[in-house]
């Protein structure tokens, strides 16, 4: 069987329903072969918006996410998308075409050493030269990708190993040399943070995106119920936990709510579930008491005392340890704690404004969590408008909140809400963004036209980089913004409408709700324009 075939069939068999991607000459054989397969290849403008949009799939689908670029430049431009899917943690198998063997380290046309420029943000990648390794190494990149942490790995593929033949034998069991993460925790570490969780007044849980990788929100839900222990979370661990229960502490970090970091300083003990504690998340360390006891569960055994020092490591899957710990521990007697937290969180709860001319960002969010399904998926980009979709889109439920959490990459959202819808149809999936983010990657709106996912775009335009404005304003003195005003941006509604989407432009929130009505009964994709005035801040 042709190599390029049997890259088709070995997809198959790991039910592989999409591939992102972007053809090229390196990429023919392959490309023949996905012509007569059963997935469907999802043909991206930018090989940027493959990656992103493999990333949406894979973090809704709790799959793995599967794109694909041809040599060189093609390859190039994947790789903003997976230092992305590295910093954050997320399953993709990235195939590349590379030219001929023989040409290789000739400098020959569209060559470039992707295995190379890609190393430190793969969590593997390889280099296939030899057309019998390609189904040990499709066998193994899918198993490094989605197993222990998840991360990207690279698959290069010259266009004559595309071409070759093989068997196609997938018997031989997997046997990678120095993997194998540990999945269990440790049973005698277990016992150690039970005892030490019942010693403590004010417990309280920190929760990062690696309880989705675990797949183990049900078990977190399950722990706090059996505890009564409070919880808050990162960035990325938004959603993880229902906003509307009183167990719930709020968002920490950077951007995060005032009061929980209120909260967590309050604390005397923090159980830290598959956080990395980044600096972004941790405020540079200062949110923790020096005399706070910590323990660290994560897949990871690298992040554990990476960034933070703790009393009690356990390395293992989040979703077996909280099975574990659910099985021997019993309710807290902390209702004091409870109240504390309760009266921190009414106290500082965070005040809106409603009197703006133009839309009012904050408001325009809520009214739209008020209205969406309980299982609505959000995608944020990178900037203002990625706060205001965290602390305002109110998360409970099955409701989810994707964004670039770890490298901050701007266009991610558009592609990955187009990954997201196709992963799962029948959430409502809304793509939020500014004018600067959507720029990034305009021409994906393009395939999410062709893909016929159904998005809506809500997007913030305030005629410059919000983010980068306030920061500017913060270092360098108000009126001094330099380098982020856009005199010309193109009219979005009509290039909504160019690519056959759908779209309104709002000036003003009492014209919101019609606007989201249509919006939500559409069934093309539907681009809302709202338009918000430069100096509306974040807080
Ligand atoms: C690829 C990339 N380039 C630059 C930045 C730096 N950056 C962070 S936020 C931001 C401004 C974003 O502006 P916009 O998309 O209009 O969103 P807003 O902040 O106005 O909501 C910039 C330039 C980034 N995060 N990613």
């Amino acid at each position: 069987m042709k190599v390029s075939d049997a890259i088709c069939k070995f997809f198959e068999t790991k039910n592989v329903e999409y591939v992102f991607g972007y053809p090229g000459g390196a990429l023919l054989p392959m490309y023949e072969s996905f012509r007569h397969s059963n997935f469907k290849h999802i043909l991206v403008r930018n090989e940027q918006g493959a990656v992103h949009s493999a990333s949406g799939y894979a973090r809704i689908s709790g799959k793995v996410g599967v794109c694909i670029a041809t040599s060189g430049p093609g390859a190039t431009n994947l790789i903003t998308g997976i230092a992305t899917a590295y910093m954050d943690s997320i399953p993709i198998v990235a195939i590349t075409g590379q030219v001929n063997t023989e040409a290789i380290g000739k400098d020959s046309f569209q060559e470039a050493d992707i295995t190379g420029a890609t190393e430190p943000f793969t969590k593997h990648n390889y280099l296939v030269k030899d057309p019998n390794d390609i189904l040990r190494v499709l066998k193994e990149a899918f198993f490094i990708a989605s197993s222990g942490r998840p991360g990207p790995v690279l698959i290069d593929i010259p266009r004559n190993v595309q071409d070759a033949h093989i068997d196609f034998d997938l018997s031989k069991e997997i046997n990678i040399l120095g993997y194998k993460p540990t999945t269990d925790g440790h049973s005698g570490q277990i016992k150690k943070i039970i005892q030490r969780i019942k010693k403590a007044n004010r417990p309280l849980i920190y929760v990062g995106g690696g309880v989705f990788s675990a797949k183990a929100t049900k078990e977190l839900r399950e722990f706090v119920k059996i505890t009564k222990i409070p919880l808050v979370n990162t960035m990325m661990g938004l959603g993880a936990f229902p906003m509307d229960s009183p167990y719930y502490g709020g968002m920490v970090g950077f951007h995060g709510n005032e009061h929980s970091e209120l909260i967590l300083k309050e604390a005397d003990l923090v159980l830290i579930i598959g956080a990395r504690m980044s600096d972004r998340a941790t405020m540079n360390f200062s949110s923790f008491k020096t005399d706070t006891d910590l323990i660290h569960i994560d897949i990871d055994p690298a992040e554990i005392g990476k960034n933070v020092v703790n009393q009690i490591p356990i390395v293992g899957d989040a979703k077996n340890i909280l099975n574990s710990l659910n099985k021997k521990i019993s309710t807290l007697k902390i209702e004091d704690w409870l109240n504390k937290v309760n009266d921190i969180k009414t106290f500082t709860e965070n005040f809106v404004t409603t009197n703006t001319k133009t839309i009012n960002p904050k408001i325009a969010l809520r009214l739209l969590s008020s209205i969406s399904p309980n299982d609505t998926i959000i995608t944020a980009d990178v900037g203002q408008n990625q706060i205001w979709a965290a602390k305002n889109f109110k998360y409970y439920g099955d409701r989810r909140y994707l964004t670039s959490g770890g490298l901050g990459t701007m266009g991610y959202s558009l592609s990955a809400s187009i990954g997201a819808k196709l992963a799962s149809p029948n959430r409502e999936v809304i793509c939020v963004t500014g004018d600067g983010g959507i720029q990034m990657l305009l021409a994906e709106l393009g395939t999410l036209a062709e893909s016929k996912a159904k998005v809506i775009i809500l997007l913030f335009n305030n005629s410059a980089l919000g983010m980068v404005k306030e920061l500017q304003e913060k270092k360098y003195g108000k009126n001094a913004p330099f380098g982020i005003d856009y005199d010309l941006s193109p009219d979005f509604v009509k290039i909504a409408k160019a690519f056959s989407l759908s779209g309104e432009r709002v000036y003003s929130n009492a014209n919101l709700n019609k606007v989201y009505q249509k919006a939500l009964s559409s069934e093309k994709s539907f681009l809302i324009e709202c338009i918000v005035d430069k100096d509306f801040g974040t807080l």
